[in-house]
């Protein structure tokens, strides 16, 4: 056991002395334990020797710029495998800054722990002032789904173990564990030391529905005249990505993905109904929930989006999410690999399709959007707009579909959702359910580390300069990152002006024609400047075909884009100004 510190040959005149591990050494194996096998992170007081001798047993250590990014990494890492992301961070404000990552993350439903190090409880209980000094328990344990301390070296195999369990099992979320700077010197003998570690047995137990459950939802789906079928990203983060297919193609009922289940099943597929979105929301009379929650992304379950009345099925691992903003009728609770297993065997043979005016009805909406986009999309403005250089990503997709997309901003964002078709499950990370912009570059590099794939980062630029600084990182590991700043000079557009007439621009105008892609440059990577589609094409071909970090910066039209995308009516002023 290399993680054993091997103490001095015992003199004659010495007892000879047990052989002794430190608290650093069993955090690494207790992680090593449960085949955690990379740490996203950034070091400092009071863990850059953890990262250092991580790094030396055979774990691999992704350092960053900034904690946030470090966090973003391990939350998109535990969506990506099912197995908790880890983040490493220095104490108070190292922490705070993971905190951000944290907290999405338990949001968006994806396990992640971040473990801290963290002052001296003693000083800092009684407030005495000691080096980077804060509660941190206390402050993140309303944030996340749970949080645990470490205070004797024999705890932290039960430390680590509560801290895996509590990530993964249930409804995924993020976990702290607060590890003071004590800890790690602290040793033990080594052998009680190995057997304090534990190894999770089945983190995530299945969770079967009830079959009465079950066929109360089979009852209703088969009553609906007008059934939908709406997939989440739990249905992408659970993996039973055969069977979900199996449902809907066997029940034949029209599907629509949110965001990131995108590519669950292949967006061209002839029963989605994400071209004709408004109109199957409003027309649905039963609509199947399968992890997705009715919250603002679904307008809640009601108003004018949802149109008539509703009946909901709601296949979902958390009993509290039902009739948390409708009624639901039909709740069906359990992992979703099971719960998807027990509709598609309790459907039995000779299921009736849907009736053909509701799904005739859907294609003929759908073949109208469809025909209008791809007029949009053959256009070639210049200088270029959303969509045409959109159109480009778009076919490079459709040649790589096993590319992994990340995409933030604001019209960057909503033109790319319908724009960027996705054909696998699990490869479009995104803005998710706060819709937070600084996800970028952290999401872009635990997709490139986790996966190995080539990434194609689309980026507003705006959302970019939240985490831009992570392309040295990017750099630094030669990860096959495509970046593509969608630069039309500010927040939504680059036209505001300053209504005081004073010199400063408007708030949301950035400097105009900056070269986003010399930052790239600075650190070895390729800067492509685009101009027009067609140097976007080849900058991104080139860029796939190579695996060199890229920042593509794509020219875009400075007066496109809307104010807050395509939800400006939760912009107040910009619902004014319509
Ligand atoms: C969709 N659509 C398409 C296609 N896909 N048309 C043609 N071809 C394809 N492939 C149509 C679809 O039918 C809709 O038209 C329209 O395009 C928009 O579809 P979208 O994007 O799926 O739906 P919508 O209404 O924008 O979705 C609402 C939403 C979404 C809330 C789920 O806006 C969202 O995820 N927003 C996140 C925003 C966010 O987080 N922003 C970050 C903060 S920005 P109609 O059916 O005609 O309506 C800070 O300012
Ligand atoms: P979207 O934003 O795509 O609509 P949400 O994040 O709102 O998706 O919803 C995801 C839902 O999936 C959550 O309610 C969560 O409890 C549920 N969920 C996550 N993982 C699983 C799983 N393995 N089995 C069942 N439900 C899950």
């Amino acid at each position: 056991m290399s993680a054993v510190l091997a103490t001095p040959p015992a003199t004659s005149q010495e007892q000879e002395e047990p052989t002794t591990i430190d608290g650093f050494h069993l955090v690494i194996d207790a992680l090593k334990l449960n085949g955690i096998d990379t740490i996203f992170g950034l070091p400092g007081i009071p863990i850059t020797d953890l990262t250092r001798m991580a790094q030396a047993e055979g774990i691999r250590v992704i350092s960053f710029r900034h904690e946030q990014h470090a966090g973003n990494a391990a939350a998109a890492a535990g969506f990506l495998t099912q197995k908790p992301g880890i983040c490493l961070t220095v104490s108070a404000p190292g922490f705070l800054n993971g905190l951000t990552a944290l907290a999405n993350a338990t949001t968006n439903c994806f396990p992640m722990i971040l473990i801290s190090g963290s002052s001296e409880r003693e000083i800092v209980d009684l407030q005495q002032g000691d080096y980077e000094e804060m509660d941190q328990l206390a402050i993140a344990k309303p944030l996340c789904k749970a949080a645990y301390r470490v205070l004797h070296a024999q705890d932290i195999g039960v430390g680590i173990a509560r801290a895996i369990r509590a990530a993964v099992s249930g409804r995924p979320g993020g976990v702290y564990l607060d590890l003071p700077a004590k800890l790690f010197a602290q040793t033990m003998e080594a052998g009680a030391g190995q057997r304090s570690l534990i190894r999770v047995v089945d983190p995530a137990p299945r969770q079967i529905p009830a079959t009465d459950a079950v066929r109360r939802a089979l009852d209703l789906l088969k009553s609906a005249k007008k059934p939908l079928i709406l997939l989440g990203k739990g249905a992408a983060y659970a993996q039973a990505d055969a069977d979900i297919r199996a449902l809907v193609e066997q029940t034949g009922i029209p599907y629509l993905p949110m965001s990131m289940a995108k590519g669950l099943l292949p967006d061209t597929h002839a029963q989605s109904a994400a071209a004709a979105r408004s109109y199957v929301l409003q027309e649905a009379d039963v609509v199947m929930l399968i992890g997705a929650r009715l919250n603002w992304l679904l307008s809640h379950g009601k108003g004018k989006t949802w149109g008539g009345p509703k009946q909901f099925i709601q296949v979902d691992i958390a009993p509290t999410e039902i009739d948390s903003n409708v009624a639901i009728a039909a709740p069906v609770i359990g992992d979703i690999g099971s719960c998807v297993a027990a509709l598609l065997a309790g459907m039995g043979s000779g299921w009736a399709k849907p009736p053909a005016d509701w799904t005739a009805a859907i294609d003929e909406r759908k073949d109208k959007n469809l025909s209008k986009m791809a007029v949009t999309l053959a256009a070639r403005p210049s200088p270029m707009n959303f969509q045409s250089a959109l159109s480009v990503i778009r076919d490079a997709v459709k040649a790589r579909p096993d590319a992994i997309v990340v995409n933030e901003g604001a019209n960057t964002l909503d033109f790319a959702r319908s724009i960027v078709d996705m054909y696998e499950p699990r490869k479009r990370l995104d803005v998710g359910t706060w819709g937070i912009m600084g996800i970028g570059m952290g999401f872009a590099v635990a997709a490139a580390v986790v996966t190995g794939k080539p990434v194609i980062a689309i980026e507003g630029d705006s959302a970019f300069g939240f985490s831009g600084m992570e392309v040295e990182t990017i750099c630094r590991y030669n990860l096959p990152v495509c970046v593509v700043v969608f630069n039309n000079n500010g927040v939504y557009r680059g036209t505001d002006v300053n209504a005081s007439g004073g010199a400063d621009v408007a708030p949301t105008v950035f400097v105009k024609n900056a070269r986003y892609d010399k930052l790239m440059e600075a650190f070895g990577g390729v800067g492509v400047n685009a101009t027009t589609a067609d140097e976007l094409q080849r900058g991104l071909a080139e860029a796939i075909a190579s695996g060199k970090p890229t920042l593509i910066n794509a020219v875009i039209d400075e007066t496109a884009g809307t104010e807050s995308g395509r939800i400006t009516s939760l912009n107040p002023s910009a619902a004014k100004k319509k």
